[in-house]
């Protein structure tokens, strides 16, 4: 079993800030109960490709469980406790998966973080997520944990400014990623799924990211 801790910095990262830790297969021993939480959190919230405000259909799909769940729609971007799709609350959080949060963000430097809201995004070959920053969430002194399973992915990690030069990282089935402290607001994106084909997940790559978003 790979467990493999990898700290950036102190110092700058192709003129990136630091705070981010790859915790590389960390997700791997509770692989089962993910994929079976997330076929849970499915079958009551499926998966769905929202409309960002200025009229496209988002090419990842996404759902949510926990308290809150973040959605898009022509009015904008936020955080709500219910389902646009039927009106009904979003799936509870299943119990392995903000085990797993607690432990990979106290393992990245944040002990106590407790995690309100989980994003789960699905890629499919071609599906992309354009720079963006995470700023939704009320309180940007928490991390953003990050899983990713399925298909490998090319994450981009930018800086503060939309302009500033970007660093990346391959992200594979397991890996587990902290963001915070300087890191909380760099500009990061998703380069478009290569084809492929997942022993567990078939042709398809699944992120999900735990926050703390009220
Ligand atoms: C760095 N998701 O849902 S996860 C997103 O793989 C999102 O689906 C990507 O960006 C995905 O918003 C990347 C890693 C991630 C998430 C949030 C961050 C990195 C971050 C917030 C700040 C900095
Ligand atoms: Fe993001």
């Amino acid at each position: 079993m790979t467990r493999v801790r990898r700290q950036t910095g102190p110092g700058p990262l192709f003129g990136t800030p630091p705070g981010l830790t790859l915790l590389q297969g960390f997700a791997l021993p509770a692989e089962d109960a993910l994929l079976a939480g997330i076929e849970q959190v499915v079958q009551a919230a499926p998966f769905r490709h929202m409309i960002t405000p200025g009229g496209f259909a988002m090419s990842v799909a996404l759902t949510n469980c926990g308290a809150l769940g973040w959605v898009s729609d022509r009015r904008g971007y936020r955080y709500q406790p219910n389902d646009p799709e039927t009106g009904r609350l979003w799936p509870a959080m299943p119990a392995a998966f903000l085990d797993l949060a607690q432990r990979a963000a106290a393992a990245g430097g944040f002990p106590g973080f407790t995690p309100d809201a989980c994003l789960i995004n699905r890629y499919t070959p071609g599906a992309r997520l354009t720079l963006h920053q995470d700023k939704n969430e009320r309180d940007f002194s928490a991390p953003i944990v990050s899983v990713s399973l399925g298909l490998p992915a090319t994450f981009l990690f930018g800086g503060l400014e939309r302009t500033d030069p970007q660093d990346r990282v391959a992200l594979h089935h397991g890996d587990v990623v902290v963001w915070g402290g300087p890191t909380r607001l760099a500009y990061h994106g998703i380069l478009p799924l290569k084809e492929g084909d997942h022993p567990r997940l078939g042709p398809c790559r699944i992120n999900m990211t735990f926050r703390l978003a009220s």
